[in-house]
């Protein structure tokens, strides 16, 4: 359908697929808006050398030197800063990629057919590069995630995407994947969206599709499931599609798409039923079941409500009013939006209500762009436009607790990375806030930028802790003032939900039961904001600091937040000791940060029941070689299961949980040392592992940069705790 090699310099990869040039890619960084331009003349290439960030990104050798062996703990985290250190980007932050869902990247390039946007040559050179390096090679197929099994929501959606950039469907992969598709039943057996995107791009009836009615942004603000209390993801994906689905908007049928029709059903398009099919869904792709209240809801809707009273003023009223909330999310992230799903729909949704040429899709399609990554395997869709402040303050924390942060040679790195993070820290509240019923954010840092600008508790809790021990520890300029670090606590305060837990973007707005009516078949916890135990335990960290440095700030409702806290962390520790962490994998992950926290508050191994048993815990896990793995299906299934191998991340992970509550014993963590320095290369790095982040229970994600910080810091805080002597 487009164009579909660059102009020159392509060459054959090991597939025989076309490669673009790598030494011709650059990551430009404006402000922390990170996207990645190709350099089609050679004098502009040779004007605009690759830094060593970009080559690293790229997965070409960096040329970074061998360092003398590291024979301490002390010795190997300096000699992964010193690696890590060269991947800092002018603004000061670090980048990284954010892939893992395989679900972003298709509905993408949808967006952009549907919109006739261009697509640049050599993003789809190495977007095919992409999909065919992450193609399931037993079976043909694509998962919810890189390392989950063949779906029909993976396989349908990546066969398009590829077919999208021009593969052939005769190509022996396509021939593989369409056979395993057509193994599944064909398109009709997948989840809600892999059917809502197929509509869109006409390929699929929109008869086939569950309701999305945007009437139900009419309920007044005091029904108790009404969506403005619906978790922010989930509202703000079905805020623009169902605006799409009330317009049943499809591209326009031409040759292609007329062809696709074809291959994606296992019999032809106009003999399939498609109303029958809108509960068809493939066990494989079913990972939580809709209830029968909302196949009850969908069926009244369906069959009462959309053919005998849809469209008239009430449907428009809805119409609008959807409208507008889409348009206020637009503005107040300058179209960036929240989210990989969202922002794509919006600009479906701008180019039906806005027009082909309208300032909103053309300013969409620049953006898109920042959600897109270039690496060694080719070109994805990131899950945020970026982790920009997360990581930076991850860095900055690791220099200081492993004592780095007041030696010389540092300076210069860290000052950038506050300069970052006092760049990113939002300073006013979104215009309108109740009307599009966003959070508070002044003085919040967000995950990524600001101007994706979304207050997120934990980020904030870390935020405010990487600037207070720069800032009041290792003496840096004060570029934050305490007025806004004083913003910043005022903030978290006000995300305490009444149980004492901390959710991640806004306090809880419902019951749980709204559960009920989660339509995705593919994620689960997704209808509202839940009580997340990394979430309050980071809040109650960062506050137990603040504290520190400023007693006489509203001490006694810090005080009350944090005992709140605390209690509903002692409540969500599993009799084994365990916490379940929905961010990072699993409860390896919750361990860190609840033990962490626990200890900011004086309670340790020695002092306190839960750090005891969040102890024991880990200590039970410990593989045979020194290390911990915990695999992603401990995400999946709720209980612990181990990795067949030991992860650097996660062996980090525990044994900052273990020094932070000062487990006594140091065997157990001078083997854990043993192996962090043991999988470190001679340059100081460290290799890519299993994936390590998560979301929905279902889906992975990965935190490369996390290879990073975490060893550099576990290994630091041993060596302050227990003496930088040698390991052999
Ligand atoms: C993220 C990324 C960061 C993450 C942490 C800060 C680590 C966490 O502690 C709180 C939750 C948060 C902010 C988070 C929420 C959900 C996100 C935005 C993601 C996992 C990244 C991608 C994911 C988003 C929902 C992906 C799009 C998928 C949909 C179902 C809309």
């Amino acid at each position: 359908p487009w164009r579909t090699s660059a102009q020159g310099h392509l060459s054959p990869d090991t597939n025989g697929d076309s490669k673009t040039d790598y030494t011709r890619w650059r990551l430009v960084n404006e402000e922390g808006r990170q996207t990645w331009r190709y350099l089609e003349s050679e004098e502009e290439n040779q004007a605009w050398p690759q830094t060593v960030a970009d080559k690293y990104h790229l997965g070409l050798p960096t040329g970074l030197p061998e360092l003398s062996e590291a024979k301490t703990p002390l010795q190997a985290a300096e000699n992964g800063l010193s690696f890590f250190s060269h991947l800092q980007l002018e603004p000061g932050n670090w980048a990284c990629e954010y892939g893992g869902p395989m679900f972003l990247l298709p509905g993408l390039l949808i967006t952009w057919y549907v919109t006739n946007t261009p697509i640049p040559p050599e993003y789809a050179t190495e977007i095919k590069r992409y999909l065919f390096a992450r193609q399931h090679p037993e079976d043909g197929g694509w998962g919810l995630h890189i390392e989950a099994h063949s779906s029909v929501f993976g396989t349908a959606m990546n066969y398009v995407a590829l077919r999208l950039v021009g593969v052939s469907e005769d190509d022996a992969r396509m021939v593989k994947a369409r056979g395993l598709l057509h193994k599944f039943g064909g398109a009709i057996y997948g989840p809600h969206w892999a059917k809502a995107w197929l509509s869109i791009l006409g390929v699929m009836e929109w008869e086939g599709v569950n309701p999305v009615p945007p009437e139900i942004w009419l309920l007044p603000d005091w029904v108790p499931f009404a969506p403005w209390r619906w978790w922010i993801h989930i509202r703000q994906v079905f805020l623009p599609l169902s605006y799409i689905w009330s317009k049943k908007w499809s591209h326009p049928l031409n040759d292609f798409t007329k062809q696709l029709r074809e291959e994606l059903y296992t019999q032809p398009y106009d003999s399939i039923n498609f109303a029958a099919h809108r509960n068809s869904i493939h066990p494989a792709d079913n990972y939580y079941p809709k209830t029968w209240i909302l196949n009850g809801i969908n069926e009244l809707l369906v069959r009462v409500w959309n053919p005998f009273l849809r469209l008239g003023a009430i449907t428009r009223r809805a119409e609008d009013w959807t409208w507008e909330l889409i348009r206020m999310e637009d503005e107040n992230t300058d179209y960036a939006g929240l989210g990989p799903v969202n922002n794509p729909l919006n600009m479906v949704a701008c180019y039906i209500h806005d027009g082909p040429d309208s300032y909103s899709v053309r300013r969409h399609r620049e953006r898109l762009n920042d959600y897109m990554w270039m690496k060694n395997e080719g070109m994805l869709a990131n899950g945020t436009n970026g982790v920009q402040v997360w990581d930076t303050t991850f860095v900055t924390q690791a220099v200081s607790v492993a004592g780095f942060a007041d030696d010389p040679k540092w300076r210069p790195m860290l000052t950038k990375a506050l300069e970052f993070i006092d760049d990113h820290q939002l300073r006013e509240n979104v215009p309108d806030q109740e009307k599009c019923y966003r959070q508070h954010r002044k003085g919040a840092w967000p995950f990524s930028t600001k101007t994706q600008g979304y207050t997120v508790s934990d980020c904030t809790a870390e935020g405010l802790r990487s600037t207070i021990q720069l800032q009041e520890m290792h003496n840096f300029p004060k570029l934050i003032s305490v007025e806004r670090l004083k913003d910043s606590v005022d903030c978290l305060l006000l995300m305490q939900n009444p149980t004492g837990g901390f959710t991640e973007y806004e306090t809880t707005r419902a019951s749980p039961k709204v559960e009920w009516l989660n339509a995705a078949e593919v994620f689960g916890g997704i209808m509202i904001g839940y009580d997340y135990p990394e979430c309050t335990t980071a809040s109650v960290t960062a506050l137990s600091l603040f504290s520190k440095f400023y007693p006489d700030y509203r001490a006694d409702e810090i005080r009350a937040t944090k005992q709140k806290a605390v209690a509903y962390i002692k409540r969500a520790q599993r009799t084994d000791g365990s916490w379940y962490g929905s961010w990072g994998i699993c409860f390896t992950y919750a361990a860190m940060f609840a033990l962490e926290s626990l200890a900011s508050v004086g309670e340790t191994y020695e002092t306190s029941e839960n750090s005891r048993r969040g102890c024991e815990f880990l200590i039970s896990k410990q593989q045979a070689d020194g290390g911990w793995g915990e695999s992603y299906l401990s995400s999946e299934k709720h209980v612990y299961v181990q990795h067949e191998k030991s992860q650097v991340v996660q062996t980090a992970w525990a044994c900052l949980a273990l020094l932070e509550a000062q487990y006594p014993h140091k065997e157990p963590l001078e083997r854990g040392m043993k192996l962090l320095m043991a999988r470190q290369q001679r340059n100081g790095e460290w290799l890519q592992e299993s994936i390590e982040g998560v979301f929905n229970q279902s889906c992975m994600i990965s935190y490369p940069n996390y290879k990073f910080y975490w060893p550099i810091r576990a290994l630091g805080l041993y060596s302050k705790k227990f003496g930088n002597t040698e390991l052999q």
